[in-house]
């Protein structure tokens, strides 16, 4: 089985983006052919520093290795450097109507958001995403729940390509968490996590007294008690499911342990346990942070192995669309 995903070079990891997506990807790394990107190119359809994006894209890199992937069994490598990704995604857009772009409700969010800079990058976003991935025949595609409308376009865009020039490109399948696949705001728990409000994000490489102070000021709901009710209590519900998910304990057992204790309590528990589950987190970053050589030694490794598989799909495409090869 071939796996893919990708992140954005866009801020620091957090646990939204962990919980939701790269916690899988550790977990696949032993069950199939992992391949994991930076997708700086999508990165750049919203304002970044030029003087500093590139080593964003570096310290994402070391982000995801403090997180647990291991280069020595998954392709780790950044987008802009396998060219196919640009390319494949021109042809793509030649078979995908603008109305299925300009219903895409990233699209429509981030034009509100970032309103004085909408460019065609924005709106292509998509395509973009479906040439990174139909570029390596994957089977699945592990992400949050964010992403599901993106990954329905991919097929859809597959199989109009297959139908239009003959079966070329690999169907995938999207793999989307039913709890933990949609983190909320600490601030607003009916807002998804996000990078681009990071007043939102509780990051994943936060130190003890960010984190403390983050989660004691987290948004919960009225009454007291310790129950998971998406409905009536979308705070609480989202700071057991973050609960859960780091200490693997069930929302039930969670639910009987803190029975008879208040809001207070339960934050303060939950912080001193995310403090001490994200130790290993922060000393590996603060680690690899000092090895840049051996940083863009895997980057390159991840590209060479990425661009062979990404050429031959690119030959048979040219070859399919009637280019000259
Ligand atoms: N809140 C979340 N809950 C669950 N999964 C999430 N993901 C992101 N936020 C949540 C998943 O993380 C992966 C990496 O996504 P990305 O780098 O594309 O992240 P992003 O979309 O830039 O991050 P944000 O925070 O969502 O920023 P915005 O939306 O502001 O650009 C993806 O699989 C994503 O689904």
């Amino acid at each position: 089985m071939r796996i893919l995903s990708g992140i954005q070079p866009t801020d620091s990891i957090h646990i939204g983006g962990y919980l939701g997506a790269i916690k899988q990807w550790v977990e696949l790394q032993s069950k199939g052919e992992c391949i994991f990107f930076i997708a700086d190119l999508h990165a750049l359809t919203v304002p970044q520093d030029p003087k500093t994006f590139s080593q964003k894209t570096l310290e994402t890199a070391v982000e995801l290795l403090s997180s647990g992937l291991d280069p020595e069994k998954c392709v780790i490598f950044a987008q802009s450097q396998v060219k196919e990704h640009a390319e494949l995604t021109w042809i793509l857009n030649t078979i995908t109507p603008i109305g299925e772009l300009e219903r895409m409700i990233q699209y429509k969010e981030k034009s509100k958001q970032f309103k004085d800079s909408v460019n065609v990058g924005l709106l292509d976003y998509p395509v973009l995403q479906a040439a990174d991935i139909l570029l390596y025949q994957i089977d699945s595609v592990p992400v949050g729940k964010d992403q599901a409308q993106h990954l329905e376009l991919t097929k859809t865009i597959a199989e109009k390509f297959n139908q239009k020039y003959g079966k070329t490109l690999k169907v995938p399948e999207a793999l989307v968490l039913g709890i933990g696949g949609k983190i909320m705001a600490l601030n607003d728990p009916l807002k998804k996590m996000s990078k681009s409000s990071p007043e939102t994000c509780l990051f994943l490489f936060d130190e003890p007294e960010i984190i403390k102070k983050k989660i004691m000021t987290a948004v919960t709901d009225t009454g007291k008690t310790i129950k998971y009710d998406l409905v009536k209590k979308p705070g609480i519900s989202n700071l057991l499911t973050i609960y859960s998910l780091f200490s693997g304990e069930p929302i039930k057992e969670l639910e009987k342990k803190f029975a008879a204790k208040g809001y207070a309590d339960f934050k303060k528990h939950l912080a001193a346990m995310l403090i001490e589950k994200l130790e290993p987190f922060r000393r590996k970053k603060k680690e690899l942070m000092q090895r840049e050589v051996y940083i863009k030694e895997i980057l390159e490794r991840g590209r060479k192995r990425a661009e062979i598989i990404a050429q031959a799909t690119m030959l048979e495409v040219r070859q399919k669309v009637g280019l000259l090869v």
